[in-house]
């Protein structure tokens, strides 16, 4: 039988294994899409997790039984047109297998009869990603933090991407073309303000509380037929940090139409009305927890989180590319380009998404 489909028997619960195949394109886990022989939820999610970034596999399993059960339980109370993947178990009741070369795997159900899209592709769906990250938000937003282990130290704390960056940059040298050189130099004009968001939040201006740290478009699952955003799937992230890192990520994500992994970095642009969409569905959710300092940093949040993935980028690109999955050499090269390009047109539209962001504070906050 074929390797996969022996893993996959694990979680398959006696049902034959039809076929196993790639599924999506993470750039840090394998993820396959799993068909066993059976009426009933025939499909489900097998990945083996990337142990060199998530150190500790457990305590993402840890951390999934306990969030996914409190999110299950409140979208039930509150009525929420809303799926929690679930974790699924081994014959001897693990949420895990080790394979014999030491591969950690896990399983998760799939949520049927939905899809997810790279890119956004008209305003509504915009609106849906958007409301995905307020329900998702709302609904973990009263589970404490000390019940979240921290499952990847330093994700999302800018400053550290920094140092690092400086670290390798210093060891490693870098090869001078004219791309790394338009990559140093706008990182060096901004590492002083790449402090904003973690200065907020020692300042006490902005709390930690629990976030899905990856809420790119195609994490969000969009229902068949009726266009609803009804999952937020990839919970490897799922840990204590600042909302404004999910705003960040979602809206670099979102208001790129041309998308990350476009060739034609020097065409990338920042779509304000996508992002005035996207903001008006997270804050149908949102708006019920934010609080004024919330909304002074979106702005920052948006434009920090897209450097920063185009710091942690260069920086693997200069390490070698050992972080994320690459199809060629300089892969990681023009992924950090497309960031920096779309940064760039993000501060060319300041003065618009500032005004977006201003015309939708409630009034009383
Ligand atoms: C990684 O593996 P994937 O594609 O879900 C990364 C995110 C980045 C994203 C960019 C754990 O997510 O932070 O935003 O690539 N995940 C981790 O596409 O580093
Ligand atoms: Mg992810």
């Amino acid at each position: 039988m074929h390797h996969y489909a022996s893993i996959a028997e694990h979680f398959a619960s006696q049902r034959q294994i039809i076929e196993v195949h790639e599924f999506g394109n993470g750039n840090i886990n394998d993820t396959y899409l799993v068909t066993a022989d059976s009426n009933e939820e025939s499909r489900f999610v097998l990945q083996r997790i990337n142990t060199q970034v998530f150190k500790q596999p457990k305590l993402i399993m840890q951390n999934m039984r306990i969030f996914t059960e409190h999110m299950r339980k409140r979208s039930h109370d509150e009525g929420h047109h809303w799926e929690m993947p679930r974790v699924l178990h081994t014959s001897d009741g693990q949420d895990f297998h080790i394979d014999s070369d030491g591969n950690f795997w896990r399983a998760i159900s799939y949520v049927a009869g939905a899809r997810s899209f790279d890119t956004i592709k008209d305003l509504d769906h915009a609106r849906e990603v958007g409301h995905a990250l307020g329900t998702f938000q709302h609904l973990i937003s009263d589970l404490p933090i000390e019940k979240l282990a921290d499952t990847l130290e330093g994700f999302h704390i800018t400053p550290r991407y920094l140092r690092s960056f400086e670290q390798i940059f210093s060891r490693n040298g870098f090869k001078s073309t004219a791309e790394v050189k338009l990559c140093l130099d706008f990182v060096s004009v901004r590492r002083d303000w790449a402090h904003v968001l973690e200065n907020a939040r020692e300042q006490g201006r902005l709390p930690l509380r629990p976030v899905h740290g990856d809420p790119k478009v195609n994490n969000v699952m969009i229902e068949d037929g009726t266009g609803c955003a009804i999952s937020l799937v990839d919970l490897d992230t799922v840990k204590p940090g600042l909302i404004h890192y999910d705003i960040g990520d979602c809206m670099r994500s979102g208001c790129n139409p041309l998308g990350e992994e476009t060739e034609n970095w020097e065409a990338v642009y920042f779509e304000p009305e996508i992002g005035q969409a996207i903001l008006t569905g997270y804050l149908a959710q949102a708006r019920h927890f934010l609080t004024e300092a919330d909304y002074e940093y979106i702005f920052d949040s948006i434009r920090l989180l897209t450097f920063e993935l185009g710091v942690r980028f260069l920086t693997d690109y200069l390490a070698g590319n050992v972080y994320f999955k690459i199809k060629h050499s300089e892969h990681n090269l023009f992924r950090a380009l497309v960031q920096f390009k779309l940064t760039e047109s993000i501060e060319a539209h300041e003065t618009d998404i500032r005004n977006i962001i201003k015309n939708m504070v409630p009034r009383a906050v």
